[in-house]
């Protein structure tokens, strides 16, 4: 290995982000090393749900990637949420540089659907999280971790102030008439036990990296579209999962597979909510540059907004519809949350780092024909909507409680 390439284990690599992270790392030249439990294929089995791409077995991915590129990346099946010595093993004989951390159920629809996916959340994420974070330091190893985390962490009521990478200047005036000036996490207020579990984590790592002088970066991601890479777009058998069902798909994912199999855009609600988004391609190369650019070991958490746009869902749909002529349906919001808001986010750390980002106007047309129009086939409609409910009072047939 050269001088800048690095040890890296991808933790949760065979999923939406973590595949096409872990083929870039490779592609940069370093030498990965990808965990998971593949509980995400499991989950679609259980549910009746299937990507609306094809995706190859792990085994098939692999080969493929050595095929195309002559690179090699290798595979764990180890459940970090479970599977502590094991993984502890696999660090002490990797010895890592970098651990970049994707493994946690991470769908709010999911972790929201029953008592039994809500259990499921917090274990596996919360576990997984901290057994990654004492495993590092019952090793004594340094290698820097990188966790995906989300904007969804802040909650969707402000009114449109900047939202902070991370941190949050506040001044107290105190007893004695002075004023104390402090940096704090900024609030959470999460939306989700998916996303509750999202900031539990934040304080994992804010202890360990106080405590063990771990040096952490806490990604906080918005959401994620599109499905292909330049890495898998090399072969068919690379090909990244499009999820669009009503638990994992994801909004702007969800209207373009709509569009094209000649169902109406599921709008919740009034379509007022404002969230940030990336395309996957900006994920990667963010994910690439957190690698590169490791914090100091000051017992702080660098803590980075990693989205590139903000859009309204009504924003969205009027956008796809537009581009497709599908029609637009304002359907009950399964969810608890504001009908309508404002969001600000400050990214400027990928922005100097010089991440030019990828825009809905520049991948919308590509991702529709290419991937969309293309799997339209394959979806399974029973799938499209969204039953999750945030409360009994919303599930369908409810007489509505008073509040
Ligand atoms: P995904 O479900 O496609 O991938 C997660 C992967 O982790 C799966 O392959 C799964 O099998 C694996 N995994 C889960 N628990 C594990 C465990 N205990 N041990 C080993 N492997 C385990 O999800 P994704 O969309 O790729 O998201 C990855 C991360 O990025 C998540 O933590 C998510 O919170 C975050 N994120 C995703 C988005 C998005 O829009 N997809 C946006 C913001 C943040
Ligand atoms: N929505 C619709 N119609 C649909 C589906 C969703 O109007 O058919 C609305 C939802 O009500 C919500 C918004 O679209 O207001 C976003 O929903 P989503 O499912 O696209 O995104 P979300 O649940 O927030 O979760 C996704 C990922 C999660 C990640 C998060 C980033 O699944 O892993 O953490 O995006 S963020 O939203 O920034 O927190």
């Amino acid at each position: 290995m050269g001088k800048n390439e690095k040890q890296i284990i991808v933790v949760g690599g065979d999923g939406f982000c973590g595949w096409p992270t872990a083929l870039h790392l490779s592609k940069l030249g370093h030498k990965v090393t990808i965990v998971d439990n593949l509980s995400r294929r499991w989950i679609d089995e259980k549910m009746g749900a299937d990507s609306l791409t094809p995706i190859a077995t792990v085994e098939e991915r692999l080969a493929a990637w050595t095929e195309a590129t002559g690179l090699v990346i290798d595979f764990e099946s180890i459940d970090v949420a479970r599977e502590f010595n094991r993984f502890t093993a696999l660090l002490a004989s990797v010895k890592p540089d970098a651990i970049v951390h994707f493994g946690e159920q991470r769908a709010a629809p999911y972790s929201m659907k029953g008592i039994e996916e809500k259990r499921y959340t917090v274990d596996n994420n919360i576990s997984a999280t901290h057994n990654i974070l004492a495993a590092v330091t019952e090793l004594g190893i340094d290698p820097h971790v990188v966790h995906l985390g989300t904007m969804g962490v802040y909650g969707y009521d402000d009114d449109g102030i900047e939202i902070p990478e991370g941190y949050l200047n506040v001044y107290i005036p105190g007893d004695d008439q002075r004023i104390y000036q402090r940096d704090i996490l900024y609030p959470t207020n999460p939306g989700s036990v998916y996303h509750m579990t999202k900031s539990m984590d934040q304080i994992l790592f804010q202890f360990y990296a106080k405590n063990d002088g771990l040096r952490i970066t806490d990604l906080h991601q918005g959401i994620v579209w599109g499905t292909q890479t330049d890495e898998t777009k090399l072969d068919p058998r690379l090909v990244n999962r499009f999820d669009y069902d009503g638990d994992y798909g994801t909004v702007l994912n969800r209207f373009l597979m709509q569009a094209v199999v000649g169902h109406p855009l599921t709008v919740h609600g009034t379509g007022g909510q404002t969230r940030a988004f990336i395309h996957i391609k900006d994920t990667v190369r963010c994910i690439a540059l957190a690698v590169e650019n490791p914090p100091a070991p000051n017992g702080k958490v660098a803590i980075l907004n990693q989205m590139t746009e903000t859009h309204t869902v009504r924003d969205l749909a009027m956008l796809v519809a537009k581009i497709s002529g599908a029609k637009i349906a304002n359907v009950d919001n399964p969810r608890n949350e504001a009908a309508e808001n404002d969001l600000r986010v400050s990214n400027k750390t990928f922005l100097d780092l010089g991440l030019q980002p990828t825009t809905l106007a520049d991948g919308l047309m590509e991702e529709t024909q290419e991937v969309a129009a293309k799997f339209a086939h394959r979806c399974i409609h029973k799938m499209i909507p969204c039953v999750s409910t945030w409360t009994d009072n919303q599930r369908p047939g409810v007489v509505k409680k008073a509040a």
